[in-house]
């Protein structure tokens, strides 16, 4: 398990930050979370966001398929060639925390081939509110939840909750349908993270992404400092 986490920026938790010919290699910020909370739609909303000023790259993990990849390059969030799939055939945990061969094989391919890259993004398939990333494989963490999972989801805490480097609390636009408070959601994430951030997002309205986006952009600051 990996919950040590650092709120000292990701230059502070990674060991290994160069590539084997000196130059300094991508952030790595892995996004995971429940089925379907929206880790699919946030990778792209933040590859828009991002893409003009930086050079971006997108690693996905689904169960049996490439659905993921398959959304990113359907809508044609980044050029195909910086977007790849992992088919983890496993409980989605395994490949980002367990046995990350694949995945770190995935970001090391991509650099290879179209770096150099200032941030690579690696959404996890979806999981319960126990997965979090192996630190040998992202420097940060985002774990992304949604209104209409219920709106004690954050009082339920876990480590994705409790020590993700950002939570997203998705799709706000649903929450007078589903009946979800969002004051309540946002009272328990704050009690569980402290000073760890909280963002409310909706992808309906584009409420929130700037947040994440500005998030992104402060963790690659600090990762190039
Ligand atoms: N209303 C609403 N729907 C959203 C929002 N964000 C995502 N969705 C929808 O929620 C569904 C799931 O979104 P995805 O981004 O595929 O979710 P995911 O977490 O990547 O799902 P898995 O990878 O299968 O775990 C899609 O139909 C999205 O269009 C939002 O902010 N509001
Ligand atoms: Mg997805």
């Amino acid at each position: 398990m990996h919950l040590n986490h650092s709120h000292e920026g990701p230059a502070a938790i990674s060991a290994d930050a160069h590539r084997p010919d000196g130059s300094r290699r991508a952030l790595r910020v892995g996004l995971g979370g429940p089925v379907g909370s929206g880790k699919t739609a946030t990778v792209a909303a933040l590859c828009r966001a991002l893409r003009d000023q930086l050079s971006i790259a997108v690693v996905t993990n689904d169960i049996y398929t490439r659905e993921d990849a398959a959304f990113l390059l359907r809508n044609a969030v980044l050029p195909p060639e910086r977007i790849q799939a992992v088919e983890t055939g496993a409980c989605p945990h395994t490949a980002i925390r367990d046995d990350i061969s694949a995945n770190l094989e995935a970001v090391e391919d991509l650099e290879d081939a179209v770096g150099p890259l200032d941030l690579i993004l690696v959404e996890s398939g979806g999981d319960n509110l126990t997965a979090t990333f192996s630190k040998g494989l992202v420097d940060a963490q985002i774990f992304v939840i949604d209104v209409a999972g219920g709106d004690d989801i954050p009082r339920k805490g876990g480590p994705g909750v409790t020590t993700a480097d950002l939570l997203v609390v998705n799709k706000t636009d649903l929450a007078p349908y589903v009946g979800s408070d969002l004051g309540r959601m946002a009272r328990d994430a704050k009690e569980q993270r402290a000073e760890l951030p909280v963002v409310f997002q909706s992808l309906r309205s584009d409420e929130g992404v700037d947040q994440v986006a500005g998030w992104v952009r402060e963790q690659l600051a600090a990762w190039a400092a």
